[in-house]
């Protein structure tokens, strides 16, 4: 029990907490005290110090499940339930997901374990647990009504199988899953190779995250679940920009990052300033000869992606979804298009009665990430961040890698901006520029235009006159 003991210490909040009383005190001596975690931070990697080593992940925003071993044989305790997840700094949802967190927590192995996870049922409504990708018994998949009988509100079941693949995996409910998912209820899973792999490379930093989706309204808590697409939150384990962790690592490191998508759409995951490799999915290791450079991938619903680079840029990169909606929050996804609209004559009348509204939208979005416009309380502007130059106008799936020369080996902590070198930094041009020469044409030569007796259309532009200085 000691060691057990040294490592929740060395997980900083995490806190043992007894299960329900319904699963009865015998059965509770027999089963692994659950540890529950309800800061969203980041917590640094579990080292482990009992079974076989591996070097551990880092969970974005989240933190790995301590283990007990009892008899050769890993145990977990997952406990499903109601949970209060931060998903940003002033906006709190109300969701479901295991030991204290959506996601729950990360489970890691060793190819070869044997593995047991006790799950205890804390929701109104029976659940049951899914081994995303994994080869295990049939008995053991996890789907409720198929392979196995519906975890009942305040049951415990047990799962044991052998991690027979190294990878990366993810487990999630197969019970009412429309709802349970679209509450949170998901986590992450890895399998560290047993010993060297020829596909699985060592890298010094190895990152792990759930792409998910909520639609919550504006001062709501609750996600709506019946949603099928028009997500308004769209979030990295459950947190959305700038509520999402940096991903820290030191100059020349080897980076891996793992992804996976339960959202009910795709997700384009692009960084700036490296090229990735894909080098797994959720179905294993890709042989090296099928790999190719990328700086973005796609990641579809269902899927993993497992990406791999040299970290050999300093600076602060930006790392999102390519969506442009997807880095954006809740509050934006409706508005109507009003570029080249003057409405500064309807402004005034409407400041009469409401004094806090905002003519918006005339010269673009920017303004509703530059002005502190009054949003309800419990969500978030739809763009927001500062950054070192000025407003970063994102939201939803959107961090940033940061790469320093001078960050320890180990060393998760952001320590700040980026300080560029001098020169290396684009700027205004303040001397003379000539006007663009503007070129007419009627087409191709090879298919000119046809010639039509047809009266030339002319749109009026509007153009932002005196209302560039700022
Ligand atoms: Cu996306």
């Amino acid at each position: 029990m000691s060691s057990r003991r040294n490592f929740l210490s060395g997980l900083g909040a995490i806190t043992a907490a007894a299960t329900a009383a319904s699963v009865g005190k015998v059965a509770m001596a027999a089963l692994p005290e659950p540890v529950i975690q309800t800061t969203p931070d980041t917590m640094p990697p579990l080292q482990p110090n009992t079974g076989r080593p591996y070097n551990p992940v880092v969970t974005l925003n989240g933190w790995t499940l301590p283990w007990r071993m009892n008899n050769g044989v890993k145990e977990f305790h997952l406990v499903a339930e109601p949970v209060v997840r931060e998903m940003a700094p002033g906006f709190k949802a109300h969701l479901w997901g295991y030991n204290g967190q959506s996601p729950g927590p990360t489970i890691e192995v060793v190819e070869g374990d044997r593995v047991r996870v006790f799950v205890t049922n804390k929701l109104p409504e029976h659940t049951s647990v899914h081994w995303h990708g994994q080869r295990l018994p049939n008995g053991m998949d996890g789907v409720s009504g198929l392979t196995q009988k519906s975890i009942q509100p305040g049951k415990t079941f047990m799962y044991e199988f052998v991690a027979r693949r190294p990878g990366t995996f993810m487990y999630h409910p197969h019970a009412d899953e429309m709802t349970q998912m679209a509450m949170g209820m998901m986590g992450f899973w890895v399998t560290h190779p047993k010993g060297r792999h020829p596909q699985i490379q060592e890298v010094d930093r190895d990152f792990v995250f759930l792409l998910n989706a909520y639609d919550i309204d504006p001062g709501a808590y609750t996600p709506k679940i019946s949603t099928m697409l028009d997500f308004n939150l769209w979030s990295w384990n459950s947190r959305v920009f700038p509520g999402i962790d940096p991903l820290v690592v030191r100059k020349n490191d080897k980076v891996r990052i793992r992804i996976g998508n339960l959202t009910m759409t795709n997700h384009p995951i692009h960084i700036h300033g490296h090229e990735f490799q894909v080098t797994g999915t959720d179905g294993g290791p890709v042989p090296h000869s099928a790999r190719w450079p990328e700086v973005t991938t796609d990641i579809a619903v269902g899927q993993m992606r497992q990406i791999e680079f040299l970290a050999d840029e300093e600076g602060d990169w930006a790392f999102h979804c390519h969506k442009s909606h997807h880095t954006m929050n809740a509050m934006g996804h409706d508005t109507p298009t009003l570029i080249g609209v003057d409405h500064s004559g309807v402004a005034r009348p409407i400041t009469n009665l409401i004094p806090d509204y905002m003519a918006m939208g005339e010269r673009g979005m920017a303004d509703m990430g530059e002005m502190e416009m009054p949003v309800p309380d419990n969500t978030l502007p739809m763009m927001t961040g500062e950054g070192p130059f000025g407003g970063v106008e994102m939201g939803g799936m959107f961090s940033v890698v940061k790469v320093r020369k001078d960050q320890k080996p180990g060393d998760y902590k952001d320590h700040g901006w980026y300080k560029h070198p001098a020169g290396t930094v684009a700027q205004e041009w303040t001397g003379n520029a000539a006007e663009p020469v503007r070129a007419t044409s009627m087409g191709g030569k090879s298919m000119p235009l046809k010639q039509r007796n047809q009266q030339e259309v002319e749109v009026q532009i509007r153009k932002p006159v005196g209302k560039m200085e700022h």
